[in-house]
């Protein structure tokens, strides 16, 4: 199965627009795949400049996730990378160039993601100290598991939103619980992004049991642009293709469709 990215004419508004389109095998939009039969996809980059897809929601081996600079090296010009893992859920998915959402405009903006800096806490797993977003890593007891949970144990993050607004924080690779909104603990469902609200703060648990450095960032796409763009690294995940630097420089240049 394959998807191609490329450049696509469509009409809006009675008026011819190019547009960048992924289409499948078929050269229509969209992949439909028994779970059975796993994921098994070849993204061929037929535009002039390089890319990459993230496949959104899916819990997966980390260097299947598909994040330029975090997870890979962006796919070249004319180039194609295969994307091969057994899917653990069914449903509905969304699949998405991670560092350049459509209409973005990423000019003149102060800051790009900034996905460096020291790690904190002692958890399973670290975040980076850079997101505008207060955090904090604490460590709970280890569950009661079999003895196979390698690197295992439970981490609970804490989001404390000083802004205004409300901020939908998405991390890559995982599901979590969300246990704690205001003060109010409550058993929350899994879900792999919790809207922090404005001038609030909430509490997320995760299983520590997908090793590697996942994105972690703020969905909307203007704030992922301008900073609240940050990282969970696993202890002992080596940062082969992190570049927090060509990262922010690729967001920055607007001739880039990445
Ligand atoms: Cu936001």
């Amino acid at each position: 199965m394959s998807l191609r990215v490329q450049p696509t004419r469509i009409k809006v508004l009675g008026r011819e627009v190019t547009v960048l389109s992924m289409l499948n095998s078929a050269g229509a939009r969209g992949l439909s795949v028994e779970q059975a039969d796993g994921f098994d996809v070849e993204v061929i980059n037929q535009l002039h400049v390089p890319t990459a897809v993230h496949w959104h929601g899916l819990l997966l081996p980390n260097a299947m996730d598909g994040v330029p600079f975090i997870t890979q090296n962006p796919i070249p010009a004319g180039k194609r990378q295969r994307y091969d893992f057994p899917l653990k859920q069914a449903g509905t998915d969304w699949m998405h160039n991670p560092l350049r959402p459509a209409g973005a405009a990423p000019a003149g903006r102060p800051h790009g993601p900034t996905a460096g800096g020291s790690p904190a806490g002692d958890g399973a797993g670290r975040l980076d100290d850079r997101l505008p977003l207060d955090h904090q890593w604490r460590r709970l007891p280890q569950p009661q598991q079999p003895a196979g949970a390698r690197g295992g144990g439970r981490v609970a993050i804490r989001l404390s939103n000083k802004t205004g607004m409300g901020h939908p924080m998405h991390l890559h690779g995982h599901v979590f619980q969300v246990v704690e909104i205001n003060g109010q603990a409550l058993a929350g469902p899994l879900r792999d992004t919790v809207l922090v609200p404005a001038d609030g703060n909430c509490v997320v648990i995760l299983a520590a049991t997908q090793p590697g450095i996942w994105a972690f960032h703020c969905h909307i796409p203007y704030h992922a642009i301008d900073g609240m763009f940050t990282v969970l690294r696993y202890e002992g995940a080596e940062p082969r293709f992190r570049q927090p630097e060509r990262m922010a420089a690729t967001i920055q240049d607007p001739a880039l469709p990445l």
